[in-house]
Order: structure tokens, then sequence, then C-alpha cells
């Protein structure tokens, strides 16, 4: 290449990006603001709110409010690993939450670094693998948690006292301060709130004490005519939440009312402080609680009270960061030329059909708050109907940025919306596909298209049932027309868009996610050996009976993967004491047992396992008693293995005593309940 050339060319690339005028960068700058499962309908802009939220309303009015965005699978990581790579879940490898994301896929911060952005990410990530493509980051470890929550800076672990959502806040406006001011930015705030367990700041707590909160029309929906699916789920209200570790009835006038199942990890984090004025904050309307002691169908409808007054009660402060960092922006002149986005991982059911929780394809998870500002191109107070994806975001920035958008983005830039000029091509249809199943809330697998007019959804897995919505007529989807004979040209119809959809998106091998083998076959010296047990497998999950222990099959790590869960044997409560029989003395060399380790699901690793041998099934030499690691990551799911090699050992008959934890800590959502020892497979070679 000729020198001239060079220069030519890279004086060409810079035209892109540069002023030529006063030599300035003047692309915009991105905020890009997200909250978790904050929904359209706590936003009032969006008109159906009981809360105010002035600050993000402030969005809409100088810039575009969106009434047809979407995800593309509700669900936090997924829905963020989407946003990164305007990919959708099949293609981007993070289907569910189990997944960690593979950050060497190119997404659009890493784009926008590249082409000379400083990018920051902080708050929720959510994502496993530490974040790629970001010049600063600083994000909440794991879920995150309300008060003094701990943090991982650059790799570093830190932990800041102080509420959540103000802490993110402050960070943002500290990274914005100390930023270059010659180069353009994008900086993502991303915050926890208003995520379960939906816990207030203090001075919020009460704030929605003397609002009305109508209960939704369908809050004792029967799901009459509608899928399996929405009768299996486990995310309603009144059946579902905890009245401590949700509900917050942790403190009453005197201790014998009080509910203790508010995970004491949660109250641990708290100072003295926080946790005495969070008490007095409280103890007066949980008082009130006891003092009318609700029951049926009152309680019920408290329940959904409660719940709302902290959710919304979250959702002050978020507002209230929104705020600040617009206040931010105009103090600094930079209203202007920044992109300020507003949006949610996914929605959020807020008592429709008696739910929490988001995952279904139905519209109050489906639908996704979208609000943009950008005064040099959109029209104050404008709306869009067009449908947007949160698959979009990625190729809308790059698009901003002048910088062509790679192909393997399945999303589309909305500039043109934005600037009031929807392209003629824009799509009429939007694809949806769900996989965490079977797992917490227990939502079936599916997938499927919804139009303007229609939405149609395919459930599978473990069922094969449609439902088809009619969303003019019947916009809360109470009704599916599925089998009406008067919608059968419809489905017709439908079912071909969404198999072009299904091509188009490249999304037509989705048996690779689904769970895999209950088990794995395996050979060891007690295979087809009888076991006694001291104590009975539970009812519940008897899995295959005593001799499924050495039957050489030795069951998944992923309990959440199989679609068999009896292959695990279950102990509720009790130990196992499991004896095998050889039949005669034989050399043995090493002994292990498997056990499941799911605390979400209330299972629990042995605190100890210890084993043992005999020639006659009375004396036993004991080989080795092994503690639990202490230091587990708790909220996994894991197939803990504890074992023991055997020197100059030979046996007639090999015991494992594994001790179950007995009941759920005083942290756990379930604490004092019965807690359970899942094992297989008890190896002998
Ligand atoms: C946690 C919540 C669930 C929620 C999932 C997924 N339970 O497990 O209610 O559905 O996260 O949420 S909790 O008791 O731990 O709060 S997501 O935002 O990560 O997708
Ligand atoms: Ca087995």
């Amino acid at each position: 290449m000729s020198l001239l050339f060079a220069v030519a060319m890279v004086l060409q690339s810079c035209n892109n990006t540069k002023d030529q005028r006063n030599g300035k960068d003047d692309r915009p700058n991105i905020i890009f603001i997200m909250s978790d499962d904050h929904a359209a309908n706590a936003i009032s802009c969006y008109g159906n709110s009981v809360n105010k939220t002035p600050n993000i309303d402030r969005l809409a009015d100088e810039g575009m409010r969106f009434d047809q965005s979407f995800c593309t699978n509700a669900i936090c990581a997924p829905s963020r690993a989407v946003v990164l790579t305007g990919k959708y879940s099949h293609l981007n490898g993070v289907v569910d939450n189990t997944q960690k994301f593979d950050g060497s896929q190119e997404t659009f911060p890493k784009i926008l670094r590249d082409n000379d952005y400083q990018t920051a990410m902080i708050g929720k990530w959510h994502l496993k693998s530490a974040p790629t493509g970001f010049d600063y980051w600083n994000i909440l470890r794991g879920q995150g948690n309300y008060y003094n929550p701990g943090f991982i800076e650059m790799g570093e672990n830190k932990k800041y006292e102080g509420y959540v959502t103000d802490i993110i806040t402050q960070l943002t406006l500290d990274w914005l301060d100390e930023r270059d001011t010659t180069r353009p930015f994008c900086l993502m705030m991303h915050h926890k709130a208003p995520h379960r367990t939906w816990m207030p700041d203090i001075d919020h707590i009460n704030d929605f004490d003397s609002t009305d909160i109508p209960v939704p029309f369908n809050y004792f929906d029967d799901y009459k005519n509608r899928s399996t699916a929405a009768k299996a789920q486990k995310m309603s209200v009144w059946k579902d939440m905890y009245l401590g570790y949700d509900l917050k009835l942790t403190t009453g006038f005197d201790s014998t009312q009080v509910v203790n199942d508010l995970s004491t990890r949660a109250f641990d984090r708290m100072t003295p402080q926080q946790r005495r004025a969070w008490d007095s904050a409280y103890r007066n309307k949980n008082n009130d609680f006891y003092r009318k002691n609700p029951e049926g169908k009152a309680l019920a409808r408290w329940k959904f009270r409660r719940y709302q007054e902290d959710y919304l009660g979250t959702i002050q402060s978020v507002d209230e960061s929104v705020g600040a960092v617009l206040n931010y922006l105009d103090k600094h002149g930079l209203s202007e030329n920044t992109i300020v986005v507003y949006t949610s991982d996914q929605g959020f059911f807020l008592g429709e059909h008696g739910w929490f929780d988001k995952r279904f394809m139905y519209e109050e998870s489906l639908k996704i708050p979208l609000l943009v500002r950008y005064p040099r191109e959109v029209k104050k107070g404008s709306v869009s109907n067009d449908m947007v994806l949160n698959l979009d975001f990625a190729p809308t920035f790059l698009d901003f940025a002048g910088i062509s958008v790679p192909g393997e983005m399945q999303g589309k830039s909305f500039k043109d919306i934005l600037a009031g000029k929807t392209p003629g091509d824009w799509r009429d249809a939007i694809y949806y596909h769900y996989y965490e199943y079977p797992c917490e809330h227990f939502v079936k697998r599916h997938y499927g298209i919804r139009t303007h007019d229609f939405k149609l959804i395919h459930y599978y897995y473990d069922i094969d049932e449609w439902e088809l919505f009619d969303l003019k007529n019947d916009p809360h989807e109470m009704k599916n027309v599925y089998n009406d004979p008067a919608y059968s040209e419809k489905v017709i119809q439908l079912k071909k868009q969404l198999k072009e959809l299904r091509k188009e998106y490249r999304d037509d091998g989705a048996d690779q996610f689904l769970p895999g083998k209950a088990f794995e076959t395996i050979g060891h010296i007690a295979v087809g050996k009888p076991v006694s047990l001291e104590y009975p497998f539970s009812r519940k999950y008897p899995g295959g009976g005593n001799n499924a222990l050495t039957d050489g099959r030795m069951a998944s790590k992923e309990l959440t993967k199989t679609k068999d869960l009896g292959v695990w044997q279950g102990f509720e409560e009790n130990d196992m004491i499991a004896t095998i029989d050889l039949q005669h003395n034989t050399d043995i060399k090493s002994i292990s047992a498997g056990f499941l380790q799911d605390i979400d699901s209330w299972i629990f690793s042995p605190v100890w396992v210890e084993f043992a041998v005999s020639d006659d099934n009375k004396t036993f030499t004991v080989l080795k008693k092994i503690n639990r690691e202490t230091a587990e990551d708790l909220s996994g799911k894991e197939r803990v293995v504890f074992m023991t090699d055997c020197e100059n050992v030979r046996a007639r008959y090999v015991r494992v005593h594994a001790k179950n934890i007995g009941h759920c800590p005083a942290w756990h959502k379930g604490a004092g309940g019965k807690a359970w020892l899942f094992a297989d497979e008890i190896i002998v070679r």
C-alpha cells in the first residue's frame, strides 16, 4: 500500500467519526439505563400505573415512548445477552439463567470501544463471565443485594455500604466525572431493582401505605381454556409467595407473631441502624396484619397489596436515579448530544393472572418499557407503535455511532423510527423463545409469534399444546381460541409465518437445548449388588428404589436439565445410611457417593459422609469421615461427590452414612422446613 493511499484511508475513516469543522468528536453519547423486572405498568407515562415516575416520564416527554417494545426471552441473563450481541439466545449461547456468557463474541460495547468510544458497565450484570468490551466495569455479584451489596470492580471484590440503587447511581455519576471529555461514551447503568425480594430503601417503605392499589380483574384467574403451562406454573402471588421472605412479615408486636423466613442473608447484610429503621418502618403495618389475621381471598388480596407496596417502593429509588443522571447531563451541557434509553430486561406480572415473575410470552412479561431521548433527532413527546425488540439495541447504537452493523447481528436499527420515519419494510411480527424449564416457577418451554393483532404460542418438551390469542378482542389473554373453528384460517397463516421467522432467525435446532440424559451409565463392582437402608427413601422422591443406588446409572448433575427427577433417591429430613452387600469378600480400592446440591429447591448436600466396611454386617470399621466444604456457592446446583481411597481393604459390606442437614437453616427461604438429601450413585471400585 502506498503511503498516500494509507493516509487517505485514515482520513476517510476519521470523516465518519469526527466533526470536520472543529475536529471534535461529535458522535452521540449513549446512556443505556436498564432496570430488572420493571413492568411498563409501573411507569406513569405508560398510563396504567398507580405510582408516579416523574423522572422516567421526562424521557417520554422529551423523547419517544415505545408502546410495542418486546424482549425475545423473558428472563434476566438471556435478555442481557441478547442486548449485548443483537443475536437470539440460541446463537449467543445464553438460553437460560444457568449458562455462562461467552464474552469472546462480538458485542456492541466492544465495537464502540474499538471505534474510540469510552465504555462503562455499572450495576447488575448476571452473565457469570467477566464483562468484556468495557474500559470500566463495576458489577453486582450475582443477582445482587439491596442493602450493602457486594460488587466486583474490574475483577476486584468490593462492598459498599448503603442502598443498591443509590450506590449504582453514585458510581455512574463518579464515572461520568472522571471520564475523558474529549471522546464520546457509552455507559450502561443497570439496576437490580425492582427484582425480587423487593426491598425498598428505608425512606420508601411506607410510600404506598395509603395509596389505592387496585387488584387486577384477573387476579383470581382459573386459567380455563388456557394451556397446561398456565395452570402448572408456580408464580402465584397468593399461593407461591412466602410471608416472611417475600412479604416482610418479619416484625410484629411479639415474637410469636413474627414469620421468621426472610433470608437473614439479606438481613445480616444490614447495619444495626438500617435494621432498626427497617423494623420500625414495617412494624405498624405488620401489626395491623396480625390484628386482622386475614384468610382466604382476603389474605390473597393482602398479599397482592404488600407485594405491590414493596415492588413500587423499590421503583421510587430507580426514578430518583434517572432524575440524578438527567440532572447531571443538564448541568454539564450533555443533554443535547446524549441518547438516553430507559428499559427493563423484560416485563413483569403485577398480579395479572394472579402472578408475579415473568417468563411467559404473555403481554405483561413480553413487553418491555422503552423510552428514548435524543433531542437532536427525536421529537419531543412522540409515541411509536412499531414493534421493536431488545434484539435491536445493538444495531441501533452502532447506527447512531456511524458504524456498520455486523451481518451476524439479527436485530435492526430503529434509528429511523426514532426520527419519525418508519422504514417501509419494518417488521410486522416478532419471534419469542423461552427455555428455562424445569426450573423455579415451572414455566414450560415455549416459542411463538406475535403480530399487531394476534399471538400464537407453542408449548413443547413435556407437553405439546398451542394457544392463540386475539389481542384486539382479548388484550388480557383470557381466552385461548386455538381450537375455535372461527380462527382455523388464522392458525394456519400464523403457523406458516412462525415457521418462516424460525428459519430467518436460524432457530430450528431447539433440541440442542433440551435437558440432557437423566443419567450416565457407569461400571463398578457394586453394580447390581443389593442395598439395605436404615431410613427408607421419602415416598415423594423414591427414585428407583434401594438398588438404584448401585444400578450403574449415575444421576445427571443437572437436576433441572433432566426430565426424570426419579433417578435421584430422595431422603427427607433423614440421613442416608446405606449398606451394600458385595456378596463376598472383595478387594476395594475406592468408594464414592454422589449427592445433589440445589439449595433453591431445599436439597442440601450432606453435612458429612462416613465410609465404613465390614465382613459380617455387624462390626464396621470406619475408613473415613469427610465434612462438607463450607465455602460452597450456596445458590448453585451441583453434584457433590464424597470419596475415599482405600488401602489394603478387603470386605463384604460397604456402609455409607450421609448426614442430612435436617432442616433448612435460618437464612434459607424455607427456614425450619424439612431439608432434602438426594443421593446417587454409590460407586465401589
Ligand atoms: C431468583 C428469584 C426468582 C426469579 C429468578 C430469575 N427467586 O431465583 O423469583 O424468577 O431469580 O430472575 S429469589 O427468591 O432468589 O429472589 S432473574 O432476574 O435472574 O431472571
Ligand atoms: Ca443409580
